[in-house]
């Protein structure tokens, strides 16, 4: 007969800690050499933005000097930063991106 009274350890339950990754931002910085159509082809091409999307990130970097273009993990983050660098380069255009961790 089994023994009602004895009182059972709790089990302990094993949380898996699964580190969240650092996210970063991709921000595009402003000159005053590089067209704005050329900005926003970038924008379109690199980051897959509408028309309208990519005209107000590539306006907002105009007139505050920088502007967000995405947040995401770094590996993805420096990707995007090289492939809109090397259609910046290859134009000829001082464009300029970068990527850095989000606070
Ligand atoms: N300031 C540039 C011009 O007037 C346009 C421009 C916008 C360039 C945003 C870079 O990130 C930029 N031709």
């Amino acid at each position: 007969m089994p023994d009602r009274d004895v009182a059972l350890k709790p089990k302990t339950v094993v949380k898996p800690k699964v580190e969240k990754p650092r996210l970063y931002k991709v921000l595009l910085h402003n000159d005053d050499y590089t067209p704005r159509e050329f900005v926003t082809l970038v924008l379109k091409v690199v980051f897959r933005m509408s028309e309208e999307t990519s005209y107000r990130v590539m306006m907002t970097a105009h007139k505050f000097g920088s502007a967000v273009v995405v947040v995401c993990t770094r590996d993805i983050a420096e990707t995007k930063v090289k492939e809109a660098m090397d259609l910046a380069k290859d134009a000829g255009m001082p464009l300029l991106f970068t990527a850095e961790p989000e606070e």
